[in-house]
């Protein structure tokens, strides 16, 4: 059923809400698409369309929508105490019992955690605690971070210092200072001839000759997302990981794993670390912990800096209102307990996961499609206009929006990066809605290539 107020609404929205990433104007007159209930891995638009949900909204709903437990385990904490902080020596049950939860869940010792409302915030904290520790360590010139051309830390001042986005950089004089970046790890374009794990090594080795040149006295930390998501799946060889640990260990640079959109089983483990097999000092999640149903990130940290923050760091000068807000802890937990009481991650590991990447990687031999990738429910397609070479179209982006659009109209919603399709369904999407999915996306990939003229 379409629903009654779609056009007012759509009205009102272009007269009165700025949208994020978004060309407003353009927006406005095209009409923003309505969503107005979900269930599974199912959304409904004002249209009254049933679409599926290929995305998880924005990469964030692991345990899929209308759970009713998050829901009563907000008014119950709302209820009880809505609100209260955690400065002042004070703290919540949620809090704490969130906390242990996560020092339990996390890898190695990654035991303490530090609350913010977003991934942007979390790794803003992270900014901040790092150039602390090495400064109370009397290494204040050790203030330097390196992350990746083309990363995604999220939207606020430091969080798009730290990614490597231009069009970002372009707007507000970002990055700010001592910021740094190396070329991300992306075999198909930039991988020539090279095997992708000789290539793997490559890219890491870049991150040892930004050090040197900048000096590894200077250099705080290197940060990455295990699988960069939003520039459009970039999935690293299994060498490029440990061996930016190997590098960082080395010059005594400080890891940390951007687990934003990888962490809580996206990559059929619970942390892309452990995908990839390296132990990060700090982590930043968010998204996936509570499953988008309530605003939460936190940034986790290993004993090492905890220890020193806590005997040499004194009053730390770093904190939001709504740090580990009781009624956002309460739900992650909820959302934890049903992740790991329904078995969710293990069964995108073992089972539901490996039958999506199967049947994803099928899709690989559609003749639109220059590269198939996945790990776990997390993927990519390469729109190519020339099977099997492994180059762009020479217009890129336009492919891209002709075949989610394309995708929408069949009842599917896919990202699209310029000319990737990007993957990352609810963990809990079924093997037949696995198989709906992909008789969908080869559907919009039959129609995008008929429409430019590529035999199918
Ligand atoms: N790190 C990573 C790896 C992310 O993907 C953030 C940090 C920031 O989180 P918040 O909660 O502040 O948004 C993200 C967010 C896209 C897209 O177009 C991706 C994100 C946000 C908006 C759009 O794929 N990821």
């Amino acid at each position: 059923m379409p629903h009654p107020d779609t056009r007012t609404l759509q009205q009102l929205d272009a007269a009165y809400h700025l949208h994020p990433f978004n060309d407003n104007a353009a927006l406005a007159k095209k009409g923003t698409r309505l969503l107005t209930r979900g269930e599974g891995v199912y959304v409904w638009d004002g249209e009254g369309s049933k679409l599926l949900d290929a995305f998880a909204g924005l990469w964030c709903v692991n345990i899929g929508y209308g759970r009713p437990e998050l829901g009563a385990a907000a008014a119950k904490q709302m209820t009880q105490l809505a609100y209260y902080n955690s400065f002042f020596s004070c703290t919540t049950e949620p809090t704490i019992r969130l906390s242990a939860k996560l020092a339990e869940l996390s890898p190695h010792d990654l035991n303490h955690a530090f609350y913010a409302n977003s991934g942007s915030e979390a790794n803003d904290t992270i900014l901040r605690m790092v150039r602390h520790f090495w400064a109370v360590q009397d290494q204040p010139q050790k203030n330097i971070f390196i992350g990746r051309h083309n990363g995604y830390h999220g939207s606020t001042v430091a969080g798009a210092s730290l990614g490597g986005m231009k069009g970002m950089h372009a707007q507000g004089g970002l990055p700010i200072p001592n910021i740094h970046h190396i070329d991300p790890p992306f075999w198909f374009a930039d991988g020539g001839d090279m095997s992708p794990e000789e290539y793997g090594l490559v890219a890491a080795r870049r991150l040892e000759t930004k050090i040197l040149e900048l000096g590894p006295e200077r250099v705080a930390a290197f940060i990455g997302e295990p699988i960069m998501g939003a520039i459009g799946v970039y999935i690293p060889p299994m060498s490029y990981w440990p061996e930016i640990e190997r590098i960082c260990r080395k010059y005594d640079v400080l890891l940390v794993a951007d687990e934003v959109i990888c962490g809580f089983g996206r990559t059929g483990e619970w942390f892309g670390s452990q995908y990839f097999g390296f132990k990060p000092d700090i982590m930043t999640i968010a998204k996936g912990l509570t499953s988008g149903y309530i605003p939460l990130g936190a940034s986790m940290f290993n004993d090492r800096i905890a220890n020193v923050l806590a005997s040499q760091g004194g009053e730390l000068a770093h904190g939001y209102t709504y740090s580990g807000h009781p009624v956002c802890c309460a739900v992650a937990l909820e959302n934890i307990r049903i992740l790991q009481e329904e078995r969710i991650v293990d069964t995108c590991k073992s089972d539901t996961g490996p039958y999506l990447q199967q049947r994803w990687m099928e899709l690989g031999a559609h003749p639109l499609v220059g590269e198939a990738r996945i790990a776990g429910m997390v993927g990519a397609l390469e729109l190519v206009p020339n099977k099997p070479e492994r180059k762009y179209f020479a217009e890129r982006g336009k492919v891209g929006v002709l075949c989610r659009d394309i995708a929408l109209k069949n009842g599917l919603i896919l990202r699209a990066t310029y000319d990737s399709m990007l993957l990352s369904p609810p963990l809990i999407i079924s093997r037949s809605q696995i198989d709906e999915l992909v008789e969908k996306a080869w559907k919009s990939l039959d129609q995008t290539a008929k429409e430019i003229g590529i035999a199918v």
